[in-house]
């Protein structure tokens, strides 16, 4: 599939890919979706991938919902947004958190909307200090959508959830940071290259471990603790018998440096 609204590129295991609408702060119409499901299942699929970066040309990093494709006609129907919803957006969240390789982001602008949503369901968020997270939602009647109600007070808690989601704020990067929204705020001059370091060192690690660890963290949110040794036991039991646990010992063993090969 030849793409005009995002850039892919791959390089030393990481797939990187960049929302490209800049002119609409990068915000979601359906061609943008369809692209980007496409370039998720080929990263998916690619065993010389072992992460994933995503990213926004431009001054922003996404706008969330392209609004002059959603808006009330007037006299006519109202647009039906959960099907939006259901078509794009929740299997988009699904993919990512999902994904059988680590998921960085790095948030170069405005991440609003569902652009925040989706920032925040990949695993290791980065920020520029002029990024911002607007829950942009409630200005237009809606709420925030994509997970946005699920990862918000998990992150921050219900007060901040509540106060960013009803009054629809810029929190910025360093503040969320702060917050625990996100993993690290860093100079604008310095998030393509830190986000790519970043991305570059997870693709050398254990990435069947890696991804067991988010799926250990998200079940976290709702299971007991007794659920969740189980769950860390079964998971441990597949994780020690891959062949990076092999590796990773030996190479501890050895003091020599491991050489992971994701499986
Ligand atoms: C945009 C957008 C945009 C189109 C900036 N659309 N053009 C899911 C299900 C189905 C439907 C509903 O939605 C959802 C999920 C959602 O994401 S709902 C939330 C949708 N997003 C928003 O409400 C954010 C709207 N944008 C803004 O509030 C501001 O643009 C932010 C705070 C993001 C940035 O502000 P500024 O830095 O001041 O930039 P700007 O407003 O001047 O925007 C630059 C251009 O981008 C401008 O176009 P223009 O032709 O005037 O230069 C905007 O119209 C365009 N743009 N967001 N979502």
């Amino acid at each position: 599939m030849a793409y005009s609204t995002i850039d892919v590129g791959v390089a030393a295991g990481v797939a990187t890919i960049a929302l490209n609408r800049p002119e609409k702060l990068n915000s979601f119409n359906e061609q943008m979706h369809a692209e980007l499901r496409d370039a998720l299942a080929a990263a998916h699929q690619d065993t010389q991938v072992r992460c994933v970066l995503l990213t926004g040309r431009g001054r922003g990093f996404c706008a969330g919902q392209d609004l002059g494709d959603r808006a009330t006609k007037p006299g006519g129907p109202a647009p039906d947004l959960g099907a939006t919803l259901e078509r794009n957006y929740n299997p988009l969240i699904r993919v990512l958190r999902s994904s059988p390789k680590p998921i960085v982001c790095a948030v170069n602008g405005v991440a609003a909307g569902a652009g925040a949503s989706i920032a925040l369901a990949c695993d290791l968020v980065l920020a520029a200090r002029s990024a911002k997270f607007v829950q942009a939602f409630c200005k237009i009647g809606l709420l925030p959508d994509s997970g946005g109600t699920w990862i918000l007070p998990r992150l921050v808690g219900t007060a901040r959830a509540a106060g960013l989601a009803m009054l629809g704020d810029a929190l910025s990067g360093e503040q969320a940071a702060e917050w625990g929204l996100i993993w690290k705020c860093v100079d604008d001059d310095r998030l393509a290259e830190e986000a790519e370091a970043l991305a570059r060192h997870l693709a050398t690690q254990p990435t069947v471990g890696l991804v067991a660890i988010r799926r250990a963290l998200l079940a976290s949110a709702t299971n007991t603790l007794d659920a969740q040794l189980d769950l860390e036991r079964d998971l441990q039991r597949e994780l020690g018998r891959t062949d990076d646990y092999a590796e990773g010992v030996a190479a501890f063993l050895a003091k020599r440096t491991p050489a992971f090969k994701g499986r």
